[in-house]
């Protein structure tokens, strides 16, 4: 308790209060229903928070839109210059949101801190871009004719983000949306909404200073009916939502049936291959944190193992004693590799995976419940599991569905094909890791027939990307891409303007309209 008070004070967020404000629209307030923050390690509940009604998430759209009429026309350096302030000011709290992050989320200080780092870094990377969201001239057929492809603002961008990546993956949307000049508004998970709140303290904090409306970065915290009408409000131009697949298919049928746009990133089922040459005191290490760190919860979480048969024993027995090492504990401890799962949804999943494991008969090599004792007891910890199925029929669902757990999937393969097909036969496409120092494989893996995921990497495991490159999934992950890259051409509308400079007024294609 003590050490919770403590880190919420250093973000500026009031212990002493009943209940604190979940909305902001440039000014704090919340009267809807009251959501519990609980921290997964303790079960004690951090917070009680004012969710938004109706009638203030509407106000906060609207203030947003409003918001977004004067912002469009802040030069984009000028707005570049307010996202590097935010920047200054995330990094002044660095350690003490890291530290509300493993708090609220569970996930181990140096990951909390890490997220942080992670919004830090795009916020470098969106104060370059707002020096470089160009647009392009394109040559005409026509004489004394001029074609510019303008990017423009878009308007409201709404940023529904899990439980998993409370600060880092809003920080993606909100640095790049700023940049590209639209207003943003965040519907965080119900289940972290003090990260929201100590994040939205810090950029609120800084739009305020500016002179900047507050409502071009505001919070909606909510359970699902905020969620939904967030994604159903026709003054909302762009949702991007991060979760469940199946919560994704209807975002994206509710979107596109009033034709907004959407940015999805869906479920992960990523796979690391490894092959004969592989340097296993890389690969085993990589596939451990893969599919251990953030107690199995990140999108990119390693959830299936294919090893060639040559190397199959010696790698399941070394990973088998990293697993024997692990010991649960408080993730804000220094040496603590395993934190509790988020929640008892959370926990659920990771139950009815182990169920299945057992009534498909398949052999449970290490983990498989939770720990029970004190203090382990009061929070929602369970043994990573590692697991090789009878079947090895990737449509079969142990294969194909997604298990947001520790459960690492394992089956052995003679040849790359083989393994690569597997690889991209589930209907999900984030990440994939394959691990050789033969340049031929690599060859195979990232062209026409190698993964069909949208994150193919090479001697480095399937979680962790940088912020440089569009992070984003093929099919059922959605296809949407945050982030690096060109993801920000998604944050902008637009237009292709055609110019005539001449004295004449020539059709296209040379078509004549005279009689
Ligand atoms: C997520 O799990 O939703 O690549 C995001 C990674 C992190 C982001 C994960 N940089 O694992």
């Amino acid at each position: 308790r003590g050490r919770a008070s403590a880190v919420l004070s250093a973000l500026d967020i009031p212990t002493t209060s009943a209940e604190l404000d979940g909305v902001y629209d440039g000014a704090w307030k919340g009267s809807g229903d009251i959501l519990e923050s609980i921290c997964p390690t303790t079960g004690e509940v951090l917070a009680r928070v004012r969710s938004a009604s109706p009638s203030e998430l509407h106000a906060a759209i609207e203030k947003a839109r409003e918001a977004y009429k004067d912002f469009r026309l802040l030069p984009a350096p000028r707005r570049g210059e307010l996202v590097r302030q935010i920047r200054e000011a995330l990094a002044a709290k660095r350690d003490e949101l890291g530290a509300l992050v493993s708090l609220e989320m569970g996930k181990i200080r140096t990951e909390g801190v890490g997220e942080v780092q992670e919004f830090i870094d795009i916020a470098d990377y969106a104060v370059g871009l707002s020096r470089m969201m160009n647009g392009r001239v394109v040559a005409s057929e026509r004489p004394g004719h001029s074609i510019l492809e303008v990017p423009n603002p878009l308007g409201v961008i709404a940023v529904l983000s899990a439980f998993n990546f409370p600060v880092a993956v809003y920080g993606w949307n909100l640095c790049i949306s700023m940049a590209a000049g639209n207003a943003t508004i965040w519907k965080p998970s119900p289940s972290t909404p003090l990260c929201a709140i100590a994040v939205t303290k810090i950029v609120s904090g800084v739009l305020e200073r500016n002179g900047i409306s507050g409502a071009v970065a505001g919070l909606v915290t909510g359970g699902k009916d905020v969620g939904e009408a967030v994604v159903e409000s026709a003054d909302v131009d762009m949702v991007s939502f991060t979760g469940s697949e199946a919560v994704g298919r209807k975002v994206g049928k509710s979107v596109q049936s009033r034709f907004g746009k959407t940015l999805l990133e869906l479920g992960g089922n990523n796979a690391a291959i490894i092959m004969p040459d592989a340097d296993l005191s890389l690969a085993v290490p990589a596939v451990f944190f893969g599919s251990v760190g953030t107690a199995g919860q990140r999108c990119t979480s390693t959830r299936r193992l294919y090893l060639h048969k040559s190397i199959a024993s010696e790698f399941l027995s070394r990973l088998q004693s990293l697993h024997a090492s692990l010991k649960p504990g408080d993730p804000l401890e220094a040496g603590t590799l395993l934190g509790p799962m988020h929640n008892a949804q959370a926990l659920s999943i990771y139950d009815a995976a182990i169920a299945q494991l057992k009534s498909s008969d398949a052999e449970v090599l290490t983990g498989g419940g939770r720990f029970t004792d004190a203090p382990y007891d009061k929070g929602y910890f369970v043994r990573p599991a590692i697991a090789l199925p009878k079947t090895l029929d990737p449509r079969d669902e142990i294969w194909s569905q997604e298990r947001f757990a520790p459960v690492l999937y394992t089956a052995v393969f003679d040849e790359l094909e083989q393994a690569i097909e597997w690889n991209n036969a589930v209907p999900q496409g984030l990440s994939s890791s394959l691990w050789t120092r033969d340049l031929r494989n690599v060859g195979k893996w990232i062209g026409p027939a190698g993964s069909d995921a949208g994150i193919v990497n090479v001697n480095v495991g399937t979680s962790g990307a940088e912020i440089g490159a569009a992070f984003g999934g093929n099919k059922s992950t959605g296809w949407g891409r945050e982030s690096g890259g060109d993801a920000w051409k998604q944050y902008v509308r637009w237009s292709a303007c055609t110019i005539n400079f001449s004295d004449e007024a020539p059709l296209a294609q040379g078509v004549s309209f005279v009689s």
